[in-house]
Order: C-alpha cells, then structure tokens, then sequence
C-alpha cells in the first residue's frame, strides 16, 4: 500500500508518451535516465529500468517542467526488457528539506559520488513523519536520511553509502593501497574528527538560541571547530586536495565544511575557503546540488 506522503518525485512529463515519464532519475555524467514507472507507486520494484540516453539533464528545464519533453528524447524513454538490466539505484532524500535547497542535508554528498561515478539514481521523498515509520525504518534505523536502496542491498550511513559507491566503481580512491588506505583514513575523519563539532556548533545555533547558557557556551564549541580547521588546512598545505588527485575523501571532507558556509572561523582558513570552492567547482558538484534543488524549488511550488 502506498503512503501519501511518500511518493516518487515527478519532475517531468513526456507528452505523447502513454505512461508519465518521471524523471526520479537525475544525471549519470552526460547521461540522463528517466524511467518510465507507476506515478502512484512508491515501490522500487514497480519502476522499469532505465533506458540510456546521451542528452545531458537540464535542471533549469526539468524545474520549468519543459525536461525530457523534445521528441527525440521521448522516443528514447521506451523501456528495454525489465529483466535485462540492473534495478537502478534509489536514494531515500527529504521530502522538503530544512535546509531549504542549500544542499546541506546529507543526500548530498552520495548524490555528490552517484554524479562524480556516472551512475543514475532515482529518488525518493520523505516527510519528517514517514522518516519515524516502520517502513523507512526498516531502511535507516535511526529514522533519518539519506538511505540507499540498489539491487536488493539497503544501507544507510552516508559516508558508509559513499565507501561502498567509491569501492565498487573506479574513480573516487586512488589505486595504489597506501594511498587509498590514506584516502580512506580521510573519509574516517570527515565524518568522525572533522564533523562532529561542526555539527554541534551549527545545532546549538539551531536549537538553542534561547537558552540561557547559549551565549556563555558558543565561544568554546567556535574555539573547538577553529582547532580542527587550523589543523587540517595545516596539513592540506599547497595541495588541491588531501590525497593526490580527488577521491572520496575530499568529497566527504567538503561536505561537512559546507555546513560552516556561515561561520565565522571559515573565513580565517582560507586554504580551507578554496579548498571548497575547488570542490564546488566540480561539474558533478553542480549536478548533485542542482539536483536537490529542483527539488526543493519544486516542493516550494506545490507549497505555494
Ligand atoms: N550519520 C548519518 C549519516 O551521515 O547518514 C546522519 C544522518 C542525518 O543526520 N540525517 C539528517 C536527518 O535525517 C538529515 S542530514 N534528520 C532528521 C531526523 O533526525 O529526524 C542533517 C542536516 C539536517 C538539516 C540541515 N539544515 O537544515 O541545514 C543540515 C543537515
């Protein structure tokens, strides 16, 4: 039985087609996939497969709503056989993010490698409400997001998403075994040394603005974000980025410092300041973040 408030998320029509085209899929490097599925549906199971196509995803379009709509493109929205492919990948997202389209929440950075591997993903919403039932539970035991269905494989944990993408396709950890031992290394502090007093610091801001001892605590939990972000621009140094050329490792490293966007010890790092640029420069940076936003730009639509 379908919730009601879970839903695939329709950005696109295909006129002429018979079947709505939902473009749930977004880009695969030039690549963009759409499935052709059961709108009242929310069951991966009930989409067919991704036929390939080679026209890029236009999100100014697929926001207008004018995407996958040229007759060419129609003409490839014609599904091979279900059984001759792969299920495709489903990424579990914020319904309407708290974040409003600042690509904050964390089904970016697994957008951020689906886009940097060239993979096509379908998304699914969810309110903060279906997030705490049995059924996304049964995804993400802690009621969260992201989670990431491919292939009868259900994970959650976005750097442990990121890992396994970056495991099983090439291009996000170096070859050689010390390096990719370092690479891994660096993810494990993104997400473990980096991230938590970042976090801690950004949801005082966010939840205890009131309290009485808010003004009192915020110079200690600065002072801990700006010891980590002295240390790791320390030894960044000169390099583009933490481990020879770009890994995975960056892209988590890069998606924690993102929540900092408005601090005030950024700006005192500014190694840091252009590591992220450098990173957000990245077209696949751009894909994903453009991605969740046509979604939350479509949702505010609905809203309206
Ligand atoms: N360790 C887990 C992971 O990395 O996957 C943490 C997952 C997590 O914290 N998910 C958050 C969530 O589902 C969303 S990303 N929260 C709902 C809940 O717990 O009920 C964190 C986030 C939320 C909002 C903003 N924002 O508004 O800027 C930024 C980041």
């Amino acid at each position: 039985m379908a919730s009601t408030d879970q839903r695939w998320l329709p950005f696109a029509a295909c006129s002429g087609a018979s079947t709505v085209a939902l473009a749930l899929a977004v880009t695969a490097g030039a690549a963009t996939r759409s499935w052709s599925g059961n709108p009242n549906s929310n069951a991966a199971s009930n989409i067919t497969h991704p036929p390939s196509t080679t026209r890029p995803l236009d999100h100014a379009a697929a926001r207008s709503g004018s995407a996958f709509r040229t007759p060419s493109h129609c003409a490839s929205l014609v599904p091979p056989p279900a059984e001759s492919l792969p299920m495709p990948i489903t990424l579990t997202v914020f319904e309407d993010s708290p974040d409003r389209g600042r690509g904050l929440a964390r089904d970016m950075q697994v957008r951020w490698a689906l886009e940097e591997l060239g993979l096509a993903y379908a998304v699914r919403g969810v309110s903060f409400a279906t997030m705490k039932g049995a059924e996304h539970l049964a995804r993400q035991p802690f009621g969260q997001i992201p989670a990431f269905e491919e292939d009868g494989l259900t994970l959650f944990e976005s750097g442990a998403i990121v890992l396994h993408l970056a495991e099983r396709h090439p291009g996000l950890l170096p070859a050689d075994p010390h390096a990719r031992a370092r690479a891994l290394a660096w993810m494990f502090a993104a997400v473990s040394t980096i991230e938590p007093p970042i976090v801690e610091w950004a949801m005082a801001r966010m939840l205890e603005r009131d309290a009485d001892w808010f003004a009192a605590r915020q110079p200690m939990l600065e002072e801990r974000v700006r010891t980590r972000l002295a240390q790791l621009a320390a030894r960044l140094g000169e390099r583009d980025w933490l481990e020879g050329g770009f890994t995975a490792a960056d892209l988590l490293m890069i998606s924690v410092l993102r929540r900092l966007e408005r601090a005030p010890m950024l700006p005192e790092q500014p190694r840091l300041v252009a590591y992220i640029a450098r990173g957000e420069a990245r077209p696949a940076f751009q894909r994903a973040f453009a991605a969740q936003r046509a979604l939350f730009e479509a949702r505010a639509r609905a809203n309206d």
